[in-house]
């Protein structure tokens, strides 16, 4: 393999970033938690909860540190990395306690500093720096086109699009494809029209299979501050594997422009911020893509291979040769719990369980432990047995935001409904061979019913103390994440 100027330059600058991280944390013990998922899996959401909880006396019994009162005290510190926004903590606690509202959705990444003051185990008093980084999981996905040339991954792009249930989505942009002559001159309106078509169909697939794997280039969906850009202005075009590009072009200038977007995007993303976790979890909207059939299942089962791989792609790059990405933890988790029953709860894990072994399988992963955990950052509903004619029924009850709608009717905000969420199948293995044809939900009058957005909980001041966020599991995550560095 060929070693490039770029990648010496980085593998220096990636050494010299390692030592001073290492030096740091010498002194200063620090924890770097990535925390990532596709958009509206639930990372604003559980970081707001996390930070919350631990900032504000949350209720945490399976988080041992915090249970058996060794936490002294967590505080929040000004964020170090000076060229990333700061998570905007205290606006999002805002809106989700005093309006009851979800924050809105952000789409860049964001980082924030919680300093937490403990007591070890023999007694002695201790600090631990938790630096949180919230990524976009698209950007994540992005790592294994390091490795690909342009021909590669149009040949990749182009045979998936071409698959049945994609194909359809990809139709528009196929159209124009037949247009295009990659040795034709460059044409830079050429160039626009594709990247738009192409960028349309990967948002279709992403929004209508819930996919999120081999759906690359990530900027694509998630743009950043980068959105019109030369280096996002590229698309597949049909051309040979082992092809050359004619000077001048229309192939060339795609070609350039997929280097740019490598050296202007992925490489950054690389060297600041991923290479730089420790511990990573990853949110999973699983409930979406078991309610939307076998098919997603199979996606989503994809996309977490193409996770794991990116871990794997992380140690085993050519940077590596110098400085190796230090995840050693990395936790799924099935974000929303609170819309099922906790009859189900377990079941959701099993079903996640079985996902990420297949997946890891599929990816050939081996390196950091690997947890799995069905959670709700914030619990929205609380549980009942509600009858119906002679039977009792376990149900859920929550407040549906305004404006969402079941069976003809329109909620406004401040009723509150029971539905009956139905179960999950015990065996995992019904939901991959397709027998298991989603959620039933029912609202109390058995009626049609999708998942309801409901309304964050309301809070219930006990005499003095601060109200706490309820959740489902968060304090098993927060366990599993950082529990053995305040030991
Ligand atoms: N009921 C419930 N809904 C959630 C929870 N976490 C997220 N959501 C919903 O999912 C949406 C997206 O969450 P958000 O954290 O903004 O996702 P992000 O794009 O990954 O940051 C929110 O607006 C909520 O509607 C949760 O713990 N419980
Ligand atoms: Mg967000």
């Amino acid at each position: 393999m060929a070693f490039s100027l770029t990648d010496i330059v980085e593998e220096a600058r990636l050494s010299a970033r390692a030592l001073w991280d290492y030096g740091d944390s010498f002194f200063n013990p620090t924890v770097r938690l990535g925390v990532t998922g596709l958009s509206r899996a639930g990372k604003t959401v559980f970081i707001t909860a996390l930070i919350h909880g631990l900032t504000r006396g949350g209720r945490f019994p399976v988080f041992e540190p915090y249970a058996s009162g060794r936490i002294a005290r967590a505080r929040l510190e000004p964020q170090p990395d000076d060229a990333v926004p700061r998570f905007d903590y205290e606006n999002h606690v805002r809106t989700l306690v005093e309006e009851r509202r979800w924050p809105n959705s952000t789409t860049d990444i964001s980082e924030l500093r919680l300093v937490i003051d403990y007591q070890r185990q023999n007694g002695a008093d201790r600090t631990l720096t938790l630096d949180i980084v919230d990524y976009p999981g698209e950007w994540l996905l992005d790592l294994p086109l390091l490795s690909k040339s342009f021909e590669q991954w149009s040949a990749e792009s182009l045979a998936l699009s071409r698959e049945p249930l994609r194909a359809e989505l990809a139709a528009p942009w196929h159209e124009h494809l037949k247009t295009l002559d990659g040795d034709g001159r460059e044409n830079e309106q050429a160039a626009l029209r594709s990247a738009k078509l192409f960028a349309d169909y990967l948002r279709a697939c992403r929004d209508e299979r819930f996919a999120m794997s081999l759906l690359p280039p990530g900027r694509f969906l998630m743009p950043g501050s980068l959105a019109g850009s030369p280096a996002l202005t590229f698309a597949p075009l049909e051309v040979p594997i082992d092809g050359t590009a004619p000077d001048g072009s229309l192939w060339a200038m795609m070609r350039r422009r997929y280097e740019a977007y490598k050296d202007v995007v992925v490489r950054p993303f690389f060297r600041d911020h991923f290479a730089r976790l420790d511990r990573q979890i990853v949110l999973v909207d699983a409930l979406a893509a078991f309610n939307a059939g076998p098919e997603a299942l199979h996606d989503l089962e994809a996309a977490l291979a193409g996770i794991l791989d990116c871990f794997r792609i992380g140690r085993s790059t050519i940077m590596s040769a110098l400085f190796r990405p230090r995840i050693d933890r990395i936790l799924f988790a099935a974000t929303k719990a609170d819309h099922l029953h906790h009859q189900s709860h377990d079941r959701l894990e099993a079903i996640l369980r079985r996902t990420v072994a297949k997946a890891a399988d599929r990816a050939e992963y081996a390196g950091a432990a690997i947890d799995v955990v069905a959670l709700a950052a914030v619990r929205a509903t609380r549980e009942a047995q509600v009858a119906r004619g002679r039977e009792k029924l376990p149900s859920i009850l929550g407040t549906p935001a305004p404006g969402e709608t079941a069976n003809g009717e329109t909620f406004d905000g401040e009723t509150e409904v029971a539905t009956f969420p139905g179960d999950l199948p015990v065996d995992p293995e019904e939901l991959f061979r397709g027998t298991f044809r989603g959620l039933s939900g029912a609202t109390a009058d058995n009626a049609d019913y999708r998942f309801l957005r409901f309304r964050p909980p309301k809070l219930v001041r006990e005499g003095d103390e601060e109200p706490a966020l309820p959740h489902i599991r968060l304090d098993r995550a927060l366990q599993f994440l950082i529990g053995d560095r305040l030991q």
